[in-house]
């Protein structure tokens, strides 16, 4: 590396952001967004459900006490919770062959060949973490919520994903407004352990380590449109790879019908493309492949203004901050 000097801390410059150097830090990476939550969103399934609310605010508890280093808690779940699970399990086994990409499918097949995906059960986020870690060297953190962008993009730098824990409300398995740890495990676990989507996930969080307000905005749509809601082409055909989709039937089948617009992944373009979050998305971005979205999102970032590089070093979870000349 000439001509790169290594900044030795986190204080690149006063301009720049906070962020975490070392995966401890995600211990303060754990602000919320509450605009989702069933006690302030009316259109909640579990709004009016007081029991719902109360199980909810239990797990998230257990996710606000959890620190680096700490085994993931275990969660006793419920009949009703494992039912919801395997109502939305059984979907998804139906509707994957068709509608999947192969890198999804081939890792759930392994998901199941060792025990951790089966109909009758929530998986434990701990042994989906060891699972990963063999895989790709992800591992998992529980969440409380959904987070800021900034703090939960930080996290995927240091391949870890945050994970919520809590059951979406029986009434809604199809489709829930905010994350729950169905849509994680059925949505984004899958893909975390391909080593090219794990690749591609990890440098979006790179990019988004000391990036501007409005630079953490256009990363955060790059991700909504891709990890979540992408689409991509598999000999001619059309298929999902965005948890979003494959977490949520209905979903799933919009994205694929006549109605929605299509367009193809271009960063530039699809970064600043408006979204909400409350129904199906009008427009859907289709990638060419995993390897042609990371080519063209690294071209894409190297033209943000960060005047600093990083780079992980898995050996000490450090991200190492790269003087650029
Ligand atoms: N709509 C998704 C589901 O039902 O599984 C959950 C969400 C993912 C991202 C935003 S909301
Ligand atoms: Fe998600």
């Amino acid at each position: 590396f000439a001509g790169v000097n290594l900044i030795s801390d986190n204080n690149v410059s006063s301009k720049t952001p906070w962020f975490p150097c070392h995966a401890s830090d995600l211990d303060n990476c754990n602000h919320l967004m509450t605009k989702y939550e069933p006690e302030l969103d009316m259109n909640h399934p579990g709004f009016a459900d007081k029991e719902y609310r109360e199980r909810r605010k239990q797990i998230a508890e257990v996710a606000f006490g959890y620190k680096y280093g700490d085994p993931i808690p275990f969660i006793t779940y419920t009949e009703t919770e494992n039912a919801t699970w395997q109502r939305v399990f059984n979907t998804v086994v139906d509707l994957m062959p068709k509608h999947a990409c192969q890198e999804y499918k081939a890792a759930f097949g392994k998901l199941q060949a060792a025990d951790i995906f089966v109909p009758h059960r929530i998986p434990q986020l701990d042994d989906v973490s060891n699972f990963l870690r063999k895989h790709t060297g992800f591992t998992l953190r529980p969440a409380a919520g959904l987070l800021t962008a900034r703090d939960f993009l930080a996290s995927l730098a240091f391949r870890v994903f945050q994970s919520t824990q809590y059951v979406r409300h029986y009434n809604s398995p199809f489709h829930t407004p905010e994350p729950d740890c169905i849509h994680e495990l059925l949505g984004h676990i899958p893909l975390l352990a391909d080593p090219s989507f794990a690749q591609f996930s990890q440098e979006i969080g790179l990019a988004s380590l000391g990036a501007s307000d409005p630079e953490i905005e256009k990363l955060s749509t790059v991700y909504w449109f891709t990890v979540e809601f992408g689409l991509c082409k598999e000999n001619q055909q059309l298929k999902a790879y965005g948890a979003a989709l494959l977490s949520s039937i209905g979903e799933l089948l919009h994205a694929l019908s006549d109605k929605p617009e299509l367009r193809p992944f271009e960063p530039a373009s699809t970064s600043v493309q408006p979204y909400q979050d409350q129904e199906y998305q009008p427009i859907y971005y289709v990638a060419e492949s995993f390897e042609d979205a990371k080519e063209k999102f690294r071209r894409w970032v190297s033209t943000m203004s960060r005047p600093f590089e990083v780079r992980f070093n898995p050996h000490t979870e450090r991200v190492e901050v790269l003087d650029s000349v």
